[in-house]
């Protein structure tokens, strides 16, 4: 079983940043299994919201979804995402502060040392998703899900979050781990080409590789999405809304992915929803709108 992030990793993150010319450098607090399902969800609901969001969320209503053992570590909050390329032309990677939600380990080096980052959890308190098994097509494992109801002032119709996407699935493997962010029940995550936030093989363009080896970004996972916002347009007939935000395998329990997402807020957005390439704005955004919703469908696997 891997070690919870110690002292020294994060001093030498930050020593990787100093070399780099980062002016900050990723830093994960880790949610260790054992402090339970509440304690785990209160502090990650908290995390994952800008500041003065306008989403009052019901405490009561918060259910998070991950590992349940002590030395195990799911989930994490993070600050100073900012992932510089070490050489080319692909872009710098920056994320406001928020949350990482993984199908394994957020317990995750900050290099990457292998093509099969993997870890099966198969215990209480992980599983699968409906929602996320629904969207994908395929039964979900190692699940790992925040939802909770929350009500918003009266002129508010949207919400919106920023996130990054990675995974060790990229680009070989066809059996691949799925993100969703889920708006009253709507899936909101899906590229603009109408692929949803996973690494399927019909859709490689919409990664970044980072191979082994080649030290560009200093993170495990092989694949990384650039920064996306993605609206969720409320239901307006329901007076009390519902946001549940999951990452998890599909099929089998191998191969971690991993979603970092934060800046939550309430929002005046209309139309069909969906993301952009804006982090913080929502002016390059893609409405994806009904037309694509079944798209989901035409996902297939390799093997
Ligand atoms: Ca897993
Ligand atoms: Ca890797
Ligand atoms: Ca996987």
């Amino acid at each position: 079983m891997k070690q919870l992030k110690t002292a020294t990793d994060i001093v030498s993150l930050c020593v990787i940043g100093l070399l780099t010319g980062q002016a900050s450098a990723l830093s994960l607090t880790l949610i260790d299994g054992s402090v339970g399902a509440v304690a785990a969800g209160n502090t990650l609901t908290a995390a994952v919201q800008a500041p003065a969001s306008g989403i009052n969320v019901d405490g009561s209503s918060i259910i998070y979804q991950g590992t349940a053992i002590q030395g195990q570590t799911q989930a994490a909050t993070y600050t100073g995402f900012s992932l510089a390329p070490s050489s080319g032309s692909t872009p710098t990677l920056n994320l406001g502060d928020g949350i990482f939600l993984t199908s394994g380990s957020a317990n995750i080096p900050f290099t990457n040392t292998t093509n099969s980052f993997s870890n099966a959890l198969l215990q209480p308190g992980s599983g699968s998703n409906l929602l996320l098994t629904t969207l994908s097509g395929f039964n979900t494992n190692d699940a790992n899900a925040l939802s909770f109801n929350f009500t918003v002032d009266p002129g508010v119709t949207s919400v919106s979050a920023n996130f990054i996407f990675g995974t060790d699935e990229f680009p070989t493997q066809s059996v691949t781990d799925i993100f969703g962010f889920f708006v009253d029940g709507v899936n909101y995550a899906k590229f603009s080409s109408g692929e949803l936030i996973s690494n399927t093989p019909g859709n490689p363009t919409n990664f970044i590789s980072n191979p082994v080896g080649g030290g560009l970004y200093s993170i495990e996972y092989n694949g990384l999405t650039k920064a996306f916002n993605v609206v969720g347009i409320l239901d307006s007939g329901l007076p009390t809304h519902t946001l549940t935000i999951g990452v998890a395998d599909t099929s089998d329990s191998i191969y971690d992915s991993g979603v970092f997402i934060g800046g939550l807020k309430a929002g005046t957005a209309t139309g069909g929803g969906g993301i952009g390439t804006t982090p913080d704005g929502g002016t390059t955004l893609v409405l994806l709108g009904g037309a694509l919703a079944g798209i989901a469908g035409l996902r297939r696997r390799l093997a």
